[in-house]
């Protein structure tokens, strides 16, 4: 009995599971007809990643792809299927991937079509990554192949790293961008040098899009939040917030930095990622702001913004919230059901942020007249960051 003991002992720390990490996999594919809806209403087509997991796979492509989340100490497998008529690979920027699995078609392989490969590596380092194709990188980047890798610590998501203050609510922002002539003529779109970045996005959405509820930061005063931001543009991204919040940079391409406390921006050259805490000090209803920049001559290309609201959210949300626009869509007058006691302003504007009308919603329901022609308006109740999106046909 004790020899049997001993013998079991023995197998038992021989057996690779006992010592070995966590596995933590994902299915991903890559397919070259994905098509995305941009903020003014019109399709755009990309290449992109999605999900692949079996037993229901799927078949469509997103921009960005899917965050592929591990936690720091987990051995990480991404089973890659190229569904699509040209090479591609996954470049796990950032992450310590032997050459094999790095993705880069010269000195690593390229995945053809119809092909799969695992990709594999550890996670030794918490923070913010980014996957993307290598092949014919200016291109296929700029056509939309790409996605965020969110690294926990080894004690799990709340903290961005080891020893840091704990978060009650996280935001990660991937800010990347389109040259829209590309996207229409993949097969030709000139020299790579001519790339001209004409169409902005933070989680591949733009302007009126970042304004829909989906993206908004919203914490409560005494809490704190983390932002998790990385850009995979040409350009640079600059990403800012009312600097009356006390903001703490915690880690830069997911690398701890000496405290640096009242931080209130950041500036991301390509691939650089920055992972902040901000602690919801004082009341705010304003914005997370992202300016664009060209890098060749630093000119101002864009700006996207995403509603940023930090105090007493249960009031605020379910207030904005309870205002309900009705028939939508509609063709030539509207009802707004104004939950509060009180009259309060709205303004209805277009997607280009130009206002049409405006007027007072008395307590209950309005009937509003519009006379404007079809497509999606904004409407902005008491000029909150709140915006409801009204369709007319
Ligand atoms: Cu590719």
């Amino acid at each position: 009995m004790k020899y049997l003991s001993v013998l079991f002992l023995y197998f038992f720390f021989q057996s690779s599971a006992f010592f070995a990490q966590p596995i933590t996999e994902y299915w991903l594919q890559a397919r070259m007809n994905g098509v995305v809806t941009l903020d003014n209403g019109n399709d755009v087509q990309f290449w992109g990643f999605g999900d692949n997991t079996p037993p229901n796979p799927g078949n469509k492509v997103f921009v960005p792809g899917p965050v592929l989340r591990f936690t720091q100490g987990d051995s990480a497998i991404v089973h890659f299927q190229n569904n699509s008529p040209e090479m591609h690979t996954i470049h796990f920027h950032g992450l310590d991937a032997n050459q094999a699995n790095d993705g880069v078609p010269h000195t690593s392989l390229e995945i053809g079509p119809n092909l799969t490969y695992d990709y594999k590596f550890k996670c030794t380092h918490a923070g913010t990554f980014i996957y993307h194709c290598h092949v014919l990188t200016p291109l296929h980047v700029a056509m939309g192949m790409y996605g965020l890798v969110i690294i926990d610590p080894s004690t799990g998501p709340g903290t961005l790293h080891t020893n840091t203050p704990v978060y009650q609510q996280e935001y990660a922002f991937l800010s990347s961008e389109f040259d829209l002539d590309w996207n229409n003529n993949p097969i030709s779109p000139g020299p790579f040098n001519l790339f001209e970045a004409n169409y902005f996005m933070l989680n591949g959405k733009s302007g009126a899009q970042l304004h829909d509820g989906d993206q908004d930061i919203v914490s409560n005063v005494g809490e704190k939040f983390a932002l998790r931001l990385a850009n995979i543009g040409y350009g640079k991204t600059t990403f800012s917030w009312p600097n009356s919040i006390d903001a703490q940079l915690i880690l830069s391409d997911g690398r701890p930095v000496p405290t640096m406390p009242n931080v209130s921006e950041v500036s991301l050259y390509p691939g650089e990622r920055y992972d902040l805490l901000l602690n919801g000090n004082i009341v705010i209803d304003s914005f997370l702001t992202a300016t664009y920049y060209d890098l060749r001559n630093m000119n101002l290309i864009g700006t996207n913004t995403v509603p940023l609201k930090i105090g007493d959210v249960a009031i605020t949300e379910n207030a904005h919230k309870g205002f309900r626009i009705w028939p939508n869509p509609t063709a030539d007058f509207f009802n707004v059901v104004n939950p509060l006691a009180l009259p309060i302003e709205y303004h209805m504007i277009n997607l280009e942020g130009k206002e049409l009308q405006h007027g007072i919603l008395a307590p209950g329901n309005n009937k509003i007249d519009c006379a404007l022609g079809s497509g999606i308006y904004l409407v902005n109740i008491d000029q909150s960051s709140d915006f409801h999106k009204l369709i007319i046909r």
